[in-house]
């Protein structure tokens, strides 16, 4: 099922093993095409053009475009039991697994009475997209919410797609989720208009909707190529596209885990990527006939079946862990796995993935769902440089300076001079002005 490359006797440069590995090649020039205009349009005429834009590509457009708390609440009466303990354990989790990304502040006494001190802090208002395509994720609204409860941001403005069984309300364990968060300001939208929404705000008479500061959450391409249009007046997170699984395993790996946690991300789209990065030809054969048969029997068999065909997945021979350990980090997947005898210290030297999952028993939908880690990681190769969600999307350093009038005055001939070597004058005088 998967298709085998034998990079064993190959010795590639950076640029060669780059052209050697799967990869889809996603043009986001051509959907930031698309998207300018709905988004300038959006600008421009507020909620009608919204409405005409969200009946247009989601089929339905709410009557409302903020979805009622009535409606928030009532999903969540409805919600079935296991799904909200399911929830509940998710959101308990990940507030653990965020606590812990938060920086501390710290003041630095750099000379006796002048102090440095390092702030973080939180942006004001974000906007958290969710998808609602052909999976619906309300695991990715706990994934947002906690991040940007943690860091201390004041007001979550949510958006998701209308869905047309649901006369174009958002999707009922989407609305519940958000219940369960507390994010009440939810607006029924999604694709580039509600990017644009949440980058420009709307002011056209009735309820304005505020800009915010930061968009983060994940889409498809539209929706990335909106984020990308919308930074030039917001921050944004990176850009997580179509999922991708590669998985380091040598022959101590169980064949069925690891075919088990491929098909488990083929599963999400047609365009998803599993890879599988192996120096035994044996356990590439045994996972092989293992993935046949879980294709065969689940679900989701067609779309699966079509991702783990496509060009983007494979079998990558390797001759030895060391070479598969060059491979995964040249590849950076969102997600790598590590099944090998010393899968700890292997872990240790992968510097390029957007979220680390050693030994067999820690599963990517463990981390999809209850690890207590977030599940919006970079793709496409873009975690040679970007991070998962994270606290740090939400918050930002800023100094703080604060120093005495002895302080400063130790320090005044030396950025006198400084400025004087800069031609600007005024600097230094503003100094001396204290002597
Ligand atoms: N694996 C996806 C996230 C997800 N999985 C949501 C299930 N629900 C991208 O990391
Ligand atoms: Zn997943």
């Amino acid at each position: 099922m998967l298709s085998v490359t034998d990079l064993r006797d190959l010795s590639p440069s950076p640029a060669e093993l780059n052209a050697l590995l799967p990869r889809a090649r996603v043009d986001l020039d051509a959907a930031i095409d698309v998207v300018t205009p709905i988004m300038e349009d959006v600008r421009s005429r507020g909620r009608e053009a919204i409405a005409e834009w969200s009946r247009r590509f989601d089929g339905s457009a709410p009557e409302e475009l903020r979805v009622s708390p009535d409606y928030l609440n009532r999903c969540l009466d409805e919600l079935d039991p296991a799904v909200r303990t399911g929830l509940e354990i998710a959101i308990a989790h990940n507030r653990a697994g965020h606590r812990a990304q938060m920086p501390r502040e710290v003041a630095t006494e750099i000379v006796p009475g002048g102090i440095v001190r390092q702030r973080w802090i939180p942006v004001r208002r974000v906007g958290l997209y969710v998808p609602g395509g052909l999976a619906v994720y309300p695991s990715s609204v706990v994934m947002n919410v906690v991040a940007a409860q943690v860091a201390g941001v004041a007001e979550t403005a949510l958006v998701t797609p209308p869905q047309r069984h649901f006369d174009g309300n958002i999707h009922p364990t989407i609305a519940a989720a958000c219940a369960l968060l507390g994010v009440d300001e939810v607006y029924a939208v999604g694709g580039a208009q509600a990017i644009a929404m949440l980058a420009w705000g709307i002011d056209d008479g009735e309820a304005p909707i505020a800009p915010v500061d930061v968009i983060t959450g994940p889409g498809n391409i539209y929706v990335a190529a909106a984020k990308r249009v919308a930074r030039s007046v917001c921050g944004i997170d990176a850009e997580a596209g179509t999922t991708e699984i590669a998985i380091i395993a040598d022959d101590s790996a169980h064949a069925r885990f690891v075919a088990a946690d491929l098909a488990s991300q083929a599963e999400h789209d047609p365009a998803a990527a599993s890879v599988l990065i192996t120096d035994s030809e044996e356990l590439a054969r045994e996972v092989d006939t293992e993935l046949e048969a879980i294709v065969a029997a689940t679900r989701h068999s067609d779309r699966c079946r079509t991702a783990l065909g496509g060009p983007q997945s494979g079998i990558l021979l390797v001759s030895d862990i060391d070479q598969a350990i060059d491979v995964a980090n040249a590849y950076a997947a969102e997600h790598l796995e590590i099944h090998t005898a010393n899968a700890e210290a292997d872990a240790a030297r992968i510097h390029n993935a957007g979220a680390i999952f050693v030994g067999p028993y820690s599963p990517v939908p463990l981390g999809d769902y209850v690890a207590g880690s977030n599940h919006v990681l970079p793709t496409s190769g873009t975690a040679r440089y970007a991070a998962g969600l994270n606290v740090m999307a939400f918050i930002k350093p800023v100094q703080q300076i604060h120093y005495t009038a002895e302080a400063l005055a130790e320090l005044t001939p030396h950025l006198g001079a400084l400025a004087e070597s800069e031609d600007l004058p005024a600097h230094g005088e503003a100094a001396r002005a204290r002597a």
